[in-house]
């Protein structure tokens, strides 16, 4: 048990076989690429579904008996989805609830998965399931339908292999104030302070994401070269940062991503970079998280362009720290789940790469009275539905009395 404040951490060792199985076979090598639409991407036939339940059984014995009988439990994400039904079967009948913070597939990319049904029943042991977008409710609701004929009894309970659950939209948000204030930090100012005087002359562009092929990097890179191509008037200036923060490399289709966008980059600055300016700067590492608020005020445009997001909290950190009376211009992927929210934002279909390049030109040359009022009514939707509103929403419907 470790102590942060007010939060116990209770935490758990897996040996070597678990974490391959269980983190890096079956979560991260059938589930992620599967609830990001990438079939061709997932590894089924190895086996990992039994680490997946080992693992998810012993979270279960070793997290019941730290459980008073009225606490409500709330699980998050994919590693977890059997959880509630291993406490179940121990004999838990706290409140659980569950926030899938990834997508959830339509019915027939879902079912591609061999074990599609279990998992399904296996959410039905939770009393409410949370998901980030309208879109993957209503993946969730046609599969339920479809595939387990269940009964819709209200707007959001659906009865199915013997119980009901509750299930909802609930889009996470971000703890704005909080990241303004790392904005008005030493860090931040400092870190914005050096792109002014380092990039006086050019207008900068900033992309923030792990290094994962759900974020849409090669797409993005390609769109920015067409830009470069088709509005020459942007050599010499537009400038892209990227930061590609390392993540699951132990992970096969990640190294791939990797040397691909090692070479995309190379080949963008080597045809169009002059002796003073490179197109694209490209950074593999993790940038220090009280420096990132200065870089994304530093630019005038983001670039999120995931081709599939659960929700993608980038988008909103970056309309959080713009400066209002001069604010920068969101590029956002219509596959991100933000976009059902962020409508003010230049939305773009990363797959176009003409297109995308068109929108990224368009956020480059906006005017400034057409940047604060899209800008405005951002902010009001990224302060209105901020974190504490998610908790708070999932938390009431968690803990409204059964009928
Ligand atoms: C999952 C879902 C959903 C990134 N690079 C660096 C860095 N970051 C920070 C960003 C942001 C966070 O990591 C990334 O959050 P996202 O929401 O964009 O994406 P995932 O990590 O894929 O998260 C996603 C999310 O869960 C929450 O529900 O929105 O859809 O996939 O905060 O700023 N931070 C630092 N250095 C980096 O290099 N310090």
């Amino acid at each position: 048990m470790h102590k942060h404040g007010d939060v116990t951490l209770a935490t758990v060792d897996l040996g070597r076989t678990d974490h391959e199985s269980y983190y890096l076979g079956y979560s991260n090598g059938v589930l992620w690429p599967v609830f990001h639409y990438r079939l061709d991407l997932a590894d089924f036939d190895a086996g990992y579904v039994d680490g997946y339940r080992r693992v998810n059984r012993l979270f279960a014995r070793r997290l019941l008996p730290l459980l008073r009988p009225d606490d409500i439990v709330w699980v998050h994400d994919y590693h977890l989805i059997p959880l509630a039904a291993e406490l179940r079967v121990l004999g838990s009948a706290h409140r659980i609830g569950f926030f899938l913070h990834i997508p959830l597939p339509p019915p027939l990319i879902f079912a591609a998965i061999p074990e599609h049904e279990w998992l399904v029943r296996a959410l039905f042991s939770y009393d409410l399931v949370g998901f980030q977008s309208q879109a993957d409710l209503a993946h969730f609701a046609r599969y339920v339908h479809n595939e387990a004929r269940a009964e819709q009894r209200r707007d959001d309970v659906f009865y199915a292999f013997g119980r009901n659950v509750r299930a909802r939209a609930v889009p996470i948000g971000l703890d704005v104030d909080e990241f303004a204030a790392l904005a008005a930090g030493r860090e931040a100012t400092d870190t914005l302070a050096t792109m002014r005087e380092q990039y006086a002359r050019r207008q900068l562009l900033v992309g923030v994401d792990r290094l994962d092929y759900s974020k849409g990097l090669p797409q993005r890179v390609r769109a920015f070269r067409q830009l470069l191509l088709r509005y020459p008037e942007n050599r010499n200036s537009a400038t892209l940062i990227q930061v590609a923060a390392p993540s699951r490399e132990d992970v096969n289709a990640y190294a791939d991503l990797r040397r691909e966008l090692e070479w995309l980059c190379g080949a963008v600055n080597g045809d169009y970079g002059e002796l003073d300016w490179m197109p694209v700067r490209y950074i593999h590492r993790t940038v220090a998280r009280r420096r990132v608020p200065g870089l994304y005020r530093a630019s005038r445009v983001a670039l999120v362009t995931p081709l599939r997001d659960g929700m993608n909290l980038v988008a909103k950190e970056f309309v959080a720290v713009q400066d209002p009376a001069d604010p920068g211009v969101l590029v956002l992927s219509r596959f991100a789940g933000a976009a059902e929210q962020l409508t003010d934002a230049l939305l773009v279909n990363p797959y176009d790469t003409q297109g995308t390049a068109d929108a990224i030109q368009r956020a480059l040359h906006m005017p400034l009275d057409e940047r604060r009022a899209r800008h405005e009514r951002l902010l009001q939707e990224v302060r209105r539905h901020d974190v504490h509103w998610w908790r708070k929403e999932f938390l009431d419907a968690l803990t409204e009395p059964a009928e």
